[in-house]
């Protein structure tokens, strides 16, 4: 995983519960106390790991907290990569363009980042399928990213989360309603 996933998780975690519990779980969790660079990519088990001791020390379970990193992540990668946004100015434009715009322009930017395969499909005005597979299964990611998508066009939105890798589905599939 790439060190700017790192690097948002840390400003979430220094945000809310500051920065002594960062450097707690540094000490817990990585094995030289790193400072992470956004280009550099770094073990997935040490994601796993930090997001794990966030969960035990707010006592939440591991998917709320990677719903919750997932929805702020968005907001880091916006900001960091604004071209990469800039032609996709609906929530719609934006959830179709995810693995044809995005995440080829993320491929460029990246030495071999590592990505999922995101197939999105309008149903109707006010609903999308989307469907995510990936081997390191971060469904609640990326159910979090689609909220922080909402999030950063004003859009009100539910998701239902109706196949699942962690029950044994061979991909996960969320139902997207547009409330707003
Ligand atoms: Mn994108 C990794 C989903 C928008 C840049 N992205 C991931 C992962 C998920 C994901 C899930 C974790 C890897 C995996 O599951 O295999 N991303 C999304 C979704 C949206 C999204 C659902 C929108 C909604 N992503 C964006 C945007 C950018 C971006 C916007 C930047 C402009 N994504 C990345 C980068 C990685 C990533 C960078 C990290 C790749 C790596 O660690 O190697
Ligand atoms: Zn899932």
């Amino acid at each position: 995983m790439k060190g700017i996933i790192f690097r948002s998780l840390e400003e979430l975690v220094v945000e809310n519960l500051g920065m002594g519990a960062w450097n707690a779980l540094l000490d817990e969790h990585s094995p030289e106390h790193r400072s992470y660079v956004s280009a550099v990519s770094y073990p997935d088990e040490e994601l796993f790991a930090l997001a794990n001791g966030v969960a035990t020390k707010m006592a939440l379970p591991l998917p709320e907290v990677l719903g919750v990193f997932g929805r702020f992540l968005f907001g880091s990668l916006a900001a960091k990569h604004p071209t990469v946004l800039a032609e996709l100015d609906t929530f719609e434009k934006l959830i179709l363009a995810i693995d044809s715009v995005i995440h080829v322009e993320v491929a460029k930017l990246y030495d071999e980042p590592n990505l999922p395969q995101i197939d999105a499909k309008i149903v109707n005005d006010s609903e999308i399928v989307v469907e995510y597979r990936s081997p390191r299964k971060l469904c609640f990611c990326a159910e979090g990213l689609i909220y922080g998508a909402a999030d950063h066009y004003n859009k009100q939105i539910e998701i239902s989360h109706t196949s699942c890798m962690h029950n044994e589905d061979d991909h996960c599939r969320f139902v997207v309603t547009m409330l707003s």
